[in-house]
Formats: structure tokens, C-alpha cells, sequence
């Protein structure tokens, strides 16, 4: 199809949406005073919590920071097991094509001394997680993008391999018979991972890994690589990730926007509600696409919210490793 054609066609607002299992408030939860929202309690260290239905990768998270290791390894950790889930078409190996056919992965990562590394559109490497924190530790830059990256990650001894599975290249085949561009949210409780750490010292740090939209444009990239955006810690107060449509993600710095609510004195649920409703406030139809954030505070307070129903949480702490749904915003749809 010509590029004009696939423009006229791409509607962001027209994204899709697959309802998940029915969001119901926390009930379990106490209710904030000032929003009447539920808030979570304060229950301890270590915390691992990520977006999506992702028990396995929190596990992993909760293992390593059990070992004794960093907030940071927990994160890296987490989120590579997602990435090498070939199930997954939303992350790593397996992930959803752009419109051409190419796998194009986005990750960054963030420590607890604020600094922070990003890979953006790379291809052929299965956990761009990794490459993202090399991209930290090992080089005077903080974002790789494309070719140069997948160089730095090759000349690092990350294996290139083809990311695009058969599952996803049928999906994508069926998607060219009509070529809309119609990303589907919400789809199998399960899309980008952002993933946030408290260590038993209370340092935290976040990790954010994705295949972005399917069937984007050759050369989009989302918000999950760009701090502030997909991903913003700050180690005297708290970090955000967010997953959903990049777009609105960056056109409100949504985590960055967060962690600076919570230094100001919002509770990790308060701060991820004000996020949504500036996203909200920007846009006249909030009917057709997604957003979720999760957001944890230094006390190991979190919270989570999102545009629409369908959104879920993955949390581990005490001990317990838990899925929950997120409220949502938009009740009337
Ligand atoms: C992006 N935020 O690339 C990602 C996609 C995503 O749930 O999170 N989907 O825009």
C-alpha cells in the first residue's frame, strides 16, 4: 500500500479496543478521602509491580531482589522474561510487525541515581531490556536508535536473531487485507511491560520494554523508550510507567507528570488519576484507545489507573504475587 494511503487510513483515533475480564474498583482497598478512589496501603519491602498479567516476570523480579540484588537487576530481570515469551506479541521475541513486516523493539531502563538508558526501534534482538542498560553503563549516551543500536548491541554480544514469529507474521499477513491501522488495546490482558522495583534499602528503579503498536509506521517510535514518558524514576519519591497509546503518553510526559505529582503530595493513585485526567483534558474523544499507568511511592505505596476498562496489574509484595484489575475513567462506554 502507498504511504499516503496507509496515513489516510491510520486513524489514531480509531483505535480499537477488546474489553478485558470486568475492572471493578479495589474493593478490598481503603477509598482516598479527597477522590473517593481506592489507595494501597503501605505493606512493605521489598515491591515488585508491573503492568499487565505478567505473574511470571514479578516472580522473577521478586527472586532476584530476595537474593539480596539491586532494584535494577530486579527490573532488567523481569522484564527479560516477557521479552523471550514467543506468546507474547506485544514485547521481545514474537512481538507485532510495523506495517512493512519489521519487529521494531523500544525499551529503556532507569536506576535509583537518576541515570538511565534507551534503545529505540531496534531489530533482530530479543532483549532490548539488556542492550537499554548497556546503553547505561557502557557508553557516554542514553539513547541508541535503529541500526547504531542493534551495532552497539551485536559489538556487545547480544545474538541477532528473527523476532518475527509464524504466529505474528499470519497476523500480520491478515492484517495487509485491509491495512487499517487499528492497533487492538487490551488485547489478551497482556501489551507493553513497564515494570517498577523497590529494593529492601528502598531504591527503586523501573524498566519499560515493548514491540509498540502493531502495525505502526516504519520508523514510529512510543513513548516506552523516552524518559519521562513511558518510564520516570526518582529516587527520593517514586516512579511511573505507563502502557497504551505512546502518542498520548508523550504529549503529556505522563510518568514524569507523576513522579512530580507525588512529590508533591499525592498518593501513587492520585497522581496516576491526575496523569489520565490530563490525558482526559486533551482530547475530545477518549472512546478508542487505552492508557494505564502504575505508580509506586519510596514508601512502597502503589498505585494504578487507566483511560478504559480492561487494564490489569501485576504486584509482588509480602510475599504474595497478585494480578488485579484497574479502575478506569471512562465509565460511560
Ligand atoms: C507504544 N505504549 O509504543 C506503547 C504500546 C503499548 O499497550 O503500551 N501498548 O505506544
Amino acid at each position: 500500500m502507498k504511504r499516503r494511503k496507509f496515513i489516510q487510513n491510520a486513524s489514531l483515533s480509531g483505535i480499537g479496543l477488546v474489553a478485558g475480564a470486568t475492572a471493578a474498583s479495589c474493593a478490598e482497598n481503603p477509598k482516598n478521602t479527597e477522590t473517593g478512589m481506592p489507595v494501597e496501603k503501605t505493606k512493605g519491602l521489598p515491591v515488585v509491580i508491573a503492568t499487565w498479567n505478567v505473574h511470571n516476570a514479578t516472580a522473577k523480579a521478586w527472586e532476584v531482589l530476595q537474593e539480596g540484588r539491586s532494584a535494577l537487576d530486579a527490573v532488567e530481570a523481569g522484564c527479560k522474561v516477557e521479552e523471550a515469551n514467543a506468546d507474547g506479541q506485544s514485547v521481545g521475541i514474537g512481538g507485532l510487525p510495523d506495517r512493512d513486516g519489521n519487529v521494531t523493539l523500544d525499551a529503556c531502563i532507569m536506576d535509583s541515581e537518576g541515570n538511565y538508558g534507551s534503545v529505540v526501534y531496534l531489530q533482530n534482538i530479543k532483549h532490548p531490556i539488556s542492550v537499554a542498560r548497556k546503553v547505561m553503563e557502557e557508553t557516554p549516551h542514553v539513547i541508541l536508535a535503529g541500526a547504531g543500536a542493534r551495532q552497539f548491541a551485536l559489538e556487545s554480544g547480544f545474538k541477532a536473531e528473527d523476532l518475527l514469529t509464524e504466529k505474528s507474521r499470519q497476523a500480520w499477513e491478515k492484517w495487509k487485507e485491509t491495512s487499517q491501522y487499528k492497533p487492538i488495546i487490551n488485547i489478551e490482558n497482556h501489551d507493553t511491560i513497564g515494570m517498577l522495583a523497590i529494593d529492601k534499602n528502598g531504591d527503586i528503579a523501573g524498566g519499560c520494554t515493548t514491540s509498540g503498536l502493531a502495525y505502526k509506521m516504519a520508523g514510529r517510535v512510543g513513548d516506552s523508550p523516552i524518559i519521562g514518558a513511558g518510564l520516570f524514576v526518582d529516587n527520593e519519591v517514586g516512579g511511573a510507567t505507563a502502557t497504551g497509546l505512546g502518542e498520548e503518553v508523550l504529549k503529556t510526559v505522563g510518568s514524569f507528570l507523576i513522579v512530580e505529582l507525588m512529590r508533591q503530595g499525592k498518593s501513587p493513585q492520585q497522581a496516576c488519576e491526575e496523569a489520565i485526567r490530563r490525558i482526559v483534558a486533551k482530547n475530545k474523544n477518549i472512546d478508542n484507545f487505552q492508557v494505564g499507568y502504575i505508580a509506586v511511592n519510596k514508601k512502597g505505596e502503589s498505585g494504578y489507573y487507566s483511560l478504559q476498562d480492561g487494564f490489569w496489574v501485576t504486584k509482588y509484595q509480602d510475599g504474595k504475587n497478585n494480578n488485579s484489575p484497574s479502575d478506569f475513567y471512562n465509565k460511560k462506554s
